[in-house]
């Protein structure tokens, strides 16, 4: 016996297989194209679920990027790609060697005085001068455990480093505050730990607990105090220079010299 339902689908089956029109051939070739396919440096995101989407460079490295260059990031989601420069280290280097650099100055070439909207969003070249963005930097801080390291030069040939055992930004509506961890040195001295637990200024939101507008003061946007021992985002004044005006050490070089390169870097911490 075939009961109601039976005859309904029976009837469905026949009106699909009498239609006659072809379900999966077609004459319009789907895969040949003329148009070449374009080779990019930028690495191409084979797969496009949430999960997989890079967040640093470690996760870059890990699905086979190897050399150090300029990648694209997605630390505030799939829809906001962000481009920024990876030092990958060497082929069997642990991933704690892996960094992902959020600020970078080398040569001047980039305009590092502009106001919140900017240091916000992040501004200038991943391949050259760049500030990754208060909105990334805070997203990225939040995804994993960082350490922060902070890599400079004078005019000498002059190196030096300091590392902090961790890095955090706190979201817009606490200013971006900064918490760092416990310093360690690599011959620079610590001029960043008298910033920890300040909210961000620029020259158009004074958020320094200083007198003055410190980044108007001193030409730049930075976690300023009163004002500051570390002003990495100031003028590029080409070594000896006026005081606090530019990309200053403390610690390191004082407050009249401006340093010929420094970069802020992250690397996740090893669970072990
Ligand atoms: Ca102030």
């Amino acid at each position: 016996m075939i009961g109601p339902l039976g005859l309904l689908v029976l009837l469905v089956v026949n009106l699909v297989l009498v239609s006659g029109t072809p379900v999966v051939a077609s004459d319009t070739p789907v895969v040949a194209s003329d148009t070449p396919v374009v080779l990019s440096d930028t690495p191409v995101v084979v797969s496009c679920t949430p999960e997989s989407l890079p967040v640093d460079c470690s996760d870059l490295y890990n699905d086979g990027f190897g050399n150090s260059g300029v990648y694209t990031i997605f630390p505030a989601g799939p829809t906001s790609p962000v481009q920024v420069f990876c030092e990958m280290g060497s082929l069997d280097a642990p991933d704690s060697d892996i960094w992902t650099v959020i600020q970078r100055r080398t040569d001047g070439t980039i305009n590092f005085y502009r106001g919140w909207e900017q240091y916000k969003t992040g501004f200038g070249q991943a391949s050259s001068e760049y500030w990754l963005g208060l909105e990334n930097i805070h997203l990225l801080s939040g995804k994993k455990s960082y350490k922060l390291r902070v890599d400079m030069e004078d005019f000498d040939g002059g190196k030096a480093s300091a590392e902090y055992s961790s890095f955090n930004v706190a979201p817009e509506k606490d200013g971006y505050r900064l918490t760092l961890g416990l310093f360690k040195d690599g011959g620079a001295g610590d001029s960043l730990y008298h910033h920890t637990g300040v909210k961000f200024s620029t020259f158009d939101k004074d958020q320094d607990s200083d007198a003055r507008n410190c980044a108007k003061t001193y030409l730049g946007g930075w976690w300023y105090k009163k004002c500051h021992h570390a002003n990495p985002n100031g003028e590029y004044l080409w070594g000896e220079s006026i005081f606090g005006l530019g990309i200053n050490w403390y610690n390191w070089k004082g407050h009249t010299y401006s340093l010929k390169a420094i970069a802020f870097k992250l690397s996740p911490i090893i669970e072990s």
